[in-house]
């Protein structure tokens, strides 16, 4: 017999480790119905969430995202905050799981009692994904992690998905040789609020600091307005440490600068918005597919639109005539 959801939400509050990771498994899971369950859980601790700072940190593999969530967090913790990580990686399920996959480069946050580190859910769909991270997120932050770190691997859509759940985010860069900077897409700096270029030590460090100093300028020909906020471009090495501090400064600084507007409530107040929208695409869009009518005839459809015998909307219009009569008999 599973244990009640009321249960489950106290143990959650009560920081059990073992609850917080059912809890976690639970919101995870796309079956119809640990989907109640979740939806229940989630309402149980909605009053003790959104109390954390929430930080995207993205990059292209190999940037050190890992290494830099270890002692970030290594010292967040001695700071005396709680740390949680999540992940945000679609291909996780395919590759074994890039991002988190390897926690020995997370050892130290792995052992500490006052850390929670949880890899990617797994699954193609990037929504699904998102929304498996950003439920854990509300989960994380129930038990009383103030620090929610969000890593994402620096490609595609995902860093989207990510910059739509956090408060800041933090892009991880990379110099080498000739080729100055590596990952760095215009997308990317639109939505990165500090950038720091890592491995800013031993014979790098020279690289970075002119990496550095050419991204902040290519910022300001992409946005010449004076008064606008512009991310501000570090250097820092997740090695060594050095410049860590002024990286989360600078993230708490972006904080501030949001709070100061009002725009932090702005900022979550419309991600509230998306995701409402978001939930009712993702379980409309189960409904349809799970629909008897829809269902009966859809292998047939399938291959109809593929043959090119029935088009591409005049499939869309029956599958949407086959649930409207569910729908209607209900
Ligand atoms: N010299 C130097 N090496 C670093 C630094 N940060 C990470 N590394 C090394 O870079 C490699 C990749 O680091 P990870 O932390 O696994 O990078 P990642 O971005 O998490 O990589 P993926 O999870 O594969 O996307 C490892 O060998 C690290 O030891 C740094 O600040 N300086
Ligand atoms: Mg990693």
């Amino acid at each position: 017999m599973a244990e009640s959801v009321a249960d489950l939400a106290a143990g959650v509050r009560e920081r059990s480790r073992g609850q917080i990771a059912r809890a976690i498994t639970l919101v995870e899971s796309s079956r119809p119905a640990h989907r109640d369950r979740a939806k229940e859980l989630l309402a149980l601790l909605a009053p003790d969430t959104g109390h954390a700072v929430r930080v995207g940190i993205s990059g292209i593999p190999g940037a050190g995202k890992s290494t830099f969530i270890d002692a970030l967090g290594t010292r967040l913790i001695e700071a005396g905050h709680r740390v949680a990580v999540v992940a945000v990686d679609p291909s996780s399920s395919r590759t074994g799981g890039s991002v988190l996959g390897d926690r020995t480069r997370m050892a130290a946050l792995t052992a500490s009692d006052d850390a929670f580190v949880r890899p990617s859910p797994s699954g193609d769909h990037l929504g699904g994904v998102a929304r498996a991270t950003r439920e854990s997120m509300l989960v994380l932050e129930a038990a009383g992690f103030d620090v929610v770190l969000v890593e994402t691997v620096g490609v595609g859509q995902s860093e989207v998905a990510v910059s739509e759940m956090v408060d800041t985010f933090l892009m991880l860069a990379l110099a080498r040789g000739g080729d100055q900077l590596q990952g760095i897409k215009r997308g990317i700096l639109e939505i990165a609020d500090v950038i720091a270029v890592n491995k800013a030590d031993g014979p790098y460090e020279g690289d970075a600091r002119v990496a550095a100093r050419e991204l902040s300028g290519a910022m300001r020909m992409m946005n010449p307005d004076p008064e606008a906020r512009r991310p501000p471009v570090l250097t820092c090495s997740a090695q060594t440490g050095a410049g860590l501090d002024e990286v989360w400064q600078a993230v708490l600084d972006h904080r501030s600068h949001l709070e100061a507007q009002g725009s932090l409530a702005t900022r979550r107040a419309e991600q509230q918005q998306e995701w409402m929208w978001a939930m009712v695409d993702a379980e409309l869009h189960d409904l349809v597919r799970r629909s008897p009518g829809v269902r009966e005839h859809l292998a047939e459809l399938t291959a109809a639109v593929r043959s090119g015998e029935t088009s591409a909307v005049e499939g869309a219009g029956r599958v949407i005539d086959a649930f409207a009569r569910d729908l209607g008999e209900r």
